[in-house]
């Protein structure tokens, strides 16, 4: 399988961790494609009519896109136990908890583009705080909704995890459900502001 990837995306990012977690990441092929909303990518365009990363592309099967949906994709490939809970409470808060670090991970983009990738006379301050506003309140959340204890899944998290999202930067701590567990324990101080800075590292 080939996966359309981009090394900034924290929704790429999300799906190539993912396979790595249920470990299959050896099955992949990864390319970089650099992908904006102002910059067409004719080969992603090709898979995704959306033109966005990441795409998986499957031997004589259609393509996949959306980070959520590859990663589940993904969770049908292995034989251990299953990232995305089957059934029960724990797939509502996981897939929950999925909603929440798709939207940071959305609205960090969209902030991003309102305070440094938009020419300056075309950005919006309100939209700006109003996206801010969001990221806050979603940091706030996760911090009081999060349970550290609760057995592995997309939300919480293995320890390894956090071997692996303890030392990577604040996008790609956005890029996962689980993630959100190291925005938790890595980013509780930094908050809003620190993650203006890593966007910015990576633009
Ligand atoms: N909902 C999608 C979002 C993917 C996305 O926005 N990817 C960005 C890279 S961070 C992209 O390729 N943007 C190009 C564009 O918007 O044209 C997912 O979860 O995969």
């Amino acid at each position: 399988m080939i996966l359309y990837y981009q090394t900034h995306s924290p929704f790429a990012r999300k799906a190539l961790v993912f396979a790595y977690e249920v470990g299959i990441a050896d099955r992949l092929e990864v390319i970089h494609h650099e992908t904006s909303p102002t910059l067409r990518n004719a080969s992603v365009y090709a898979e995704n009519p959306l033109g966005k990363v990441p795409v998986l592309l499957r031997p004589g099967a259609s393509p996949i896109f959306d980070s959520d949906v590859i990663c589940a994709y993904f969770d049908t490939l292995h034989g251990g136990r299953k990232l995305l809970p089957q059934d029960g409470e724990t797939r509502w808060q996981a897939l929950r908890l999925q909603s929440v670090a798709q939207g940071l991970a959305q609205t960090g983009i969209a902030l991003r583009w309102e305070t440094e990738r938009r020419p300056e006379q075309l950005r919006y301050g309100a939209l700006a705080e109003g996206y801010r506003e969001k990221i806050e309140a979603s940091y706030d959340w996760i911090e009081s909704a999060l349970d550290d204890e609760a057995p592995l899944h997309v939300g919480p998290y293995s320890p390894g995890h956090h071997a692996v999202l303890d030392g990577v930067p604040s996008p790609s701590a956005l890029s996962l459900a689980g993630g959100a567990h190291a925005l938790v324990r890595g980013f509780r101080k930094a908050r809003v502001d620190a993650g203006d800075a890593a966007f910015g590292r990576y633009a």
